[in-house]
C-alpha cells in the first residue's frame, strides 16, 4: 500500500491550494463586491483541473485502463461495496484502488486485503480538501504500473457536493446513496446525481426498519438524470450485486475490447 499526502504548504486558512476555501461551492453566487472576480477564479481552477483530467484520460485510454470514480457522503458504504465488489471481479480483472480521505489509512488497509494495489491519499495537509482533484490523482497514479491494470477504482472523499465538480479523468462515475440518508437527498444535491452514470442505493437490508420511499427516490433521481441506471444493493448481504457488477464489468470489457 502506498500513502500520499500533499507536501505543498498551506496557503489559505483552510488550506485549499488554488483558491479560497470552498470557493468552488460559490460559482453560482454573486456577491455585490467581489462576486464577478470570484467566479473568474473558480472558473480558472476548474478549467485547469479539466485540462489535467483530459491529459490523464488520454493516458488511461492509451494504456487501456478503465477508471471508475465512486462518490457519496461519508458512511454510505463505498468501502464495503468495493471490498465485496473486488472479491467478485478480481479473478477476471486486474484492479487497483486509489482511496481519498482527509485522514487515516483505514480504508486502504481494508481494501488492500483484496490483494489489489491500493494507494491512500490524505488531504489533511491541504487543510482537509473535501474532494480529489485531478493533480492529486495524477500523483497517486504515478505510483501504479498502468500496464498491469484493467480497472482503476477511485474511492473519492466522503462528500455529496464537491467531488462532483472535479473531473479526474474517469470513464464512469457512480454515486452511492444509502437508504438511511433519506429519499430527499437527490433533490437536495442534484449535481452529484446529474454528473453520475449510475446510482447505487445501498443498505437495502435495513429497509424493513426505515420509512424510506423507494418509488419517491427513483422518481426524484429520474427527474434529475432521466434513464440513469439505479441499482438497489446491500453491501452487507450482496443483494443486487449481480446487476451492479454486470453493469460495471460490462462497461470495463466494452472499453478494453475484452
Ligand atoms: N446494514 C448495512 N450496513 C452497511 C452496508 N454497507 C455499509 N454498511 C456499514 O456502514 C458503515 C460505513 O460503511 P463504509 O463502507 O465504511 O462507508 P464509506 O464511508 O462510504 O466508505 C460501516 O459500519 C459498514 O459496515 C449495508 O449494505 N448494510
Ligand atoms: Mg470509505
Amino acid at each position: 500500500m502506498w500513502f500520499i499526502t500533499n507536501q505543498t504548504p498551506k496557503r489559505n486558512h483552510k488550506g485549499h491550494q488554488h483558491h479560497g476555501p470552498h470557493d468552488h461551492h460559490t460559482n453560482e453566487v454573486k456577491t455585490k463586491k467581489s462576486g464577478t472576480r470570484k467566479i473568474k477564479v473558480v472558473k480558472r481552477v476548474l478549467d485547469a483541473n479539466d485540462m489535467m483530467a483530459d491529459r490523464m484520460r488520454t493516458v488511461f485510454n492509451d494504456k487501456k485502463v478503465f477508471v471508475l470514480n465512486m462518490m457519496s457522503s461519508p458512511g454510505s458504504g463505498k468501502t464495503t461495496t468495493l471490498e465485496k465488489t473486488l472479491a467478485r471481479i478480481m479473478p477476471d480483472l486486474n484492479c487497483a484502488v486509489i482511496v481519498g480521505d482527509i485522514c487515516t489509512t483505514q480504508d486502504a488497509d481494508r481494501l488492500a486485503k483484496s490483494g489489489a494495489p491500493v494507494i491512500q491519499i490524505n488531504t489533511d495537509a491541504f487543510g482537509g480538501d473535501c474532494h480529489l482533484a485531478a493533480h492529486v490523482v495524477e500523483k497517486a497514479v504515478a505510483n501504479l504500473n498502468l500496464d498491469t491494470i484493467d480497472l482503476l477504482i477511485v474511492e473519492n472523499i466522503g462528500n455529496l457536493v464537491c467531488p462532483a465538480e472535479f473531473d479526474i479523468g474517469e470513464d464512469k462515475r457512480v454515486v452511492v446513496l444509502s437508504v438511511t440518508e433519506g429519499e430527499d437527498k437527490p433533490a437536495k444535491y442534484p449535481l452529484m446525481f446529474r454528473e453520475c452514470n449510475a446510482t447505487l442505493l445501498n443498505k437495502t437490508d435495513l429497509l424493513p426498519y426505515l420509512d424510506f420511499d423507494m418509488d419517491l427516490v427513483r422518481t426524484s433521481i429520474g427527474k434529475i438524470h432521466p434513464g440513469m441506471p439505479i441499482f438497489e444493493i446491500s453491501a452487507k448481504t450482496e443483494d443486487g450485486f449481480d446487476q451492479w457488477i454486470g453493469w460495471l464489468v460490462g462497461n470495463v470489457k466494452e472499453k478494453l475490447g475484452m
